[in-house]
């Protein structure tokens, strides 16, 4: 028998080397390739089996005051607020480094209107560098004015919007800052969503003792982190019963046993995030690690994994 399991596994079409994604948002693959050159983009080094970009919008943003960053015990408040160089300036900026990638990239997008979603969606797409979009819905720290990852039937309505607009696998990122996750998920697959992913980060602030106002710059964030790790457990499996499109399941994977934890939970791929700031190849050895768990649960593959009779 193989020392470890392997991995490679198909996600709405795309061929993917393992079920290891990052986060949106938790890993400057721009940087790494600025710093280290092409060593970060050589397929042995680089930490995930496809890359999500930051969200980007259609206009340039700024983003949030400092503080941004709030450590919390076992996790991290993150209230960022969406910078990014808009979508020009991602199409003739960031896209061809991007493009030099060794792994797919799914480019992450929000907008205020279905309109906006189709402007970037359409104009991603044509680039054809991108094998899937992930729609951020659930932002926590824009007040987009479109509550429509809060709303089953805005989450429909904007898939049905989208859906013959583009070819691209569509993925909808759910918030976890709602009373039932399942129905938004269930609309967002009625929409047309060939998958889901979750969970965003957990509304949450932390109050500086001295000053007595929030330690946040924007007053309050996202909780990420291994904290956070049984809530996205309970929704993903929640989900799960209630949609056959694939999840994309992330909230506090460390290593190969927590990432095995969101695949038990009905997830097929699992992303890391949080992880990224503390050991930025923590993919890799969440990957290896993974491959050891399966193999110890006597499965020599990913795919047997998935076909277990249980599942
Ligand atoms: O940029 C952010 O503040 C941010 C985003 Br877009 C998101 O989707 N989730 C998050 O925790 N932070």
């Amino acid at each position: 028998m193989k020392t470890t399991a392997s991995l490679p596994i198909e996600f709405c079409g795309i061929e993917l080397s393992s079920p290891v994604i990052n986060g949106s948002g938790t890993y400057d693959a721009i940087a790494s390739r600025r710093i280290f050159g092409d060593e970060a983009f050589a397929s042995e080094n680089f930490p995930f089996a496809a890359f999500v970009s930051k969200t980007i919008t259609e206009n340039p943003r700024a983003g949030n005051p400092p503080n941004r960053i709030w450590e919390t015990p076992t996790g991290m408040i993150n209230s960022i607020g969406l910078p990014n160089p808009g979508l020009d300036g991602f199409v003739e900026d960031h896209l061809p480094i991007l493009a030099e990638l060794p792994v797919p990239l799914i480019v992450s997008v929000m907008a205020e209107t279905p309109e906006g979603f189709t402007r970037l969606v359409e104009r991603i797409e044509e680039t054809g560098r991108a094998s899937a979009l992930e729609l951020n819905v659930s932002c926590p720290n824009v007040h987009s004015g479109l509550i429509v990852g809060e709303q089953p039937t805005e989450t429909e309505q904007l898939m049905k919007h989208l859906k013959g607009r583009t070819e691209l696998p569509l993925i909808v990122k759910l918030t976890p800052n709602v009373a039932s996750p399942e129905e938004v998920a269930v609309a967002a697959e009625a929409g047309g969503a060939d998958a889901v992913s979750l969970i965003n980060t957990i509304k949450a602030t932390a109050i500086d003792p001295v000053s007595g106002s929030p330690a946040i710059g924007a007053g309050s964030g996202g909780l990420s982190g291994p904290a956070v790790r049984p809530v996205a457990l309970q929704q993903v499996r929640a989900i799960r019963s209630r949609v056959s499109i694939p999840i994309i399941g992330m909230g506090g994977v460390t290593d190969g046993e927590s990432a095995l934890e969101f695949l038990l939970a009905g997830a097929s791929l699992v992303a890391v995030g949080t992880e990224n700031f503390r050991d930025p190849v923590a993919g890799r050895r969440i990957e290896r690690e993974l491959g050891a768990e399966l193999t110890r649960r006597g499965f020599d593959s990913i795919g047997a994994f998935c076909d277990r009779p249980s599942s």
